[in-house]
C-alpha cells in the first residue's frame, strides 16, 4: 500500500521535475520552482529511508539541483539559501535507516563548508548542520568514514586555522565529528588519536618532507607558504593530542 502511494509520488515528482529540467535546457529557470521543491519535499516525507528504497531515494534528489531544491523546502523560511555541493544516502548508525549527507554552500560561491545531515523520525523529516567553519569540502563521500571502528560513521570537516588571502594554502585542522546518541557533535581529537596520529599527521609529515628538497615544481613563495601551512597543521595537531 505504502509503495503504491510512494510510486504515485515519485511519478508525480518525476513528471514535474521533468518540466523543470525542461526549463533548466531552455535556461528559462534558474532553481525549480517552489512547487516543485514543496513535491520532493513531500514525496521524500512519504517514501521510508532504507535500504530497500534507496533507488528511489536516489531517483528523487537525482543531481545537485532536485537536492538543493529539497534542502531548500526542509529549511524553510531561511534569509540565505543553501547549495548543495555533494549528497548521498548513507547509513550513518547501522540501523537500516538511511540519513542524507550534503555539503552546503552559502556563499554562492562554492565553498562547500558545512554538511547537513537529515534523519527521517517517523514521517518527520529531521535536520542538522554541522561545520561551517571556513574549510571547502570537496568529497564528502572521503569525509565519511568509521575511523573508531565501533560501527558509526564519523564526518570529518576541515576547519581554516587562518583566513584565506589570496591564492596562499591555508592551515586547516580536520574536526572530526561523531554521533553522541542525539546528534552529531565535534569530537575531542583524544578520541581518535589514531586517525589523527596514523593517517592526518603522517600525511602533513610527508608533505614537509617533500617540501624540504628544493624542488623546481614549487615556486619559491608557495614552497614557504606550503611549509607554513603543513606547520601551523602539524602543531595544532600535538597540542591538540596532548
Ligand atoms: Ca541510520
Ligand atoms: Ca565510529
Amino acid at each position: 500500500m505504502q509503495t503504491t502511494r510512494a510510486a504515485k509520488f515519485i511519478d508525480a515528482v518525476s513528471h514535474r521535475l521533468s518540466l523543470v529540467v525542461a526549463g533548466l535546457a531552455a535556461g528559462l529557470l534558474t532553481i525549480p520552482a517552489a512547487t516543485a521543491r514543496d513535491d520532493i519535499l513531500t514525496s521524500l516525507q512519504s517514501i521510508e529511508w532504507v535500504e530497500e528504497n534507496r533507488s528511489d531515494l536516489e531517483g528523487l534528489l537525482s543531481d545537485q539541483d532536485t537536492a538543493t531544491a529539497f534542502m531548500v523546502a526542509l529549511y524553510g523560511d531561511v534569509v540565505v539559501l543553501p547549495n548543495v555541493g555533494g549528497h548521498l544516502f548513507i547509513d550513518l548508525d547501522g540501523d537500516n535507516g538511511l540519513e542524507l549527507v550534503a555539503t552546503i554552500d552559502y556563499s554562492g560561491r562554492g565553498f562547500y563548508a558545512s554538511v547537513a545531515i537529515v534523519y527521517q523520525n517517523g514521517h518527520r523529516l529531521d535536520f542538522q548542520e554541522v561545520g561551517g567553519h571556513g574549510g571547502n569540502m570537496t568529497n564528502l563521500r572521503n569525509s565519511i568514514d568509521d575511523l573508531d571502528g565501533d560501527g558509526d560513521l564519523e564526518i570529518t570537516i576541515p576547519r581554516l586555522l587562518e583566513p584565506y588571502q589570496g591564492v596562499e594554502p591555508v592551515p586547516i585542522f580536520i574536526d572530526v565529528y561523531h554521533w553522541n546518541g542525539l546528534q552529531y557533535i565535534v569530537a575531542d581529537p583524544l578520541q581518535y588519536e589514531d586517525f589523527y596520529r596514523k593517517r592526518v599527521l603522517r600525511r602533513i609529515e610527508e608533505n614537509l618532507d617533500a617540501l624540504s628538497v628544493d624542488s623546481a615544481s614549487v615556486g619559491a613563495d608557495m614552497r614557504a607558504a606550503l611549509i607554513h601551512k603543513y606547520e601551523v597543521e602539524q602543531t595544532e595537531i600535538i597540542n591538540a593530542l596532548q
